[in-house]
């Protein structure tokens, strides 16, 4: 499989993880981004306010969730930081 493919799989299944806990399956809460960083990279999980403003920049159309595409368009940023080094 192309790793790309397999990277979108597993992100699929990070965000479905996370996304259903509220009953909204569509979307991330603020809540469940917040879970999801604990849970998945400690290493980036800041403080309250650090989270507020990452939350404020993955949700690009500022909805008050983050969609998958956003959550997608999010972790193709995070591949290309990581990649340039
Ligand atoms: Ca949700
Ligand atoms: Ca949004």
């Amino acid at each position: 499989m192309a790793m790309l493919e397999e990277q979108l799989i597993v992100l699929k299944k990070t965000f479905d993880k996370y996304a259903g806990k509220d009953g909204d399956k569509g979307s991330l809460s603020k809540a469940e981004l917040a879970d999801l960083f604990h849970e998945e990279i400690p290493e980036m999980a800041g403080d309250k306010k650090q989270l507020d403003q990452f939350f404020a920049s993955l949700d690009g159309d500022k909805d008050g969730t983050v969609s998958f595409p956003e959550f997608v368009q999010f972790a193709a940023t995070l591949m290309l930081l990581y990649n340039a080094f």
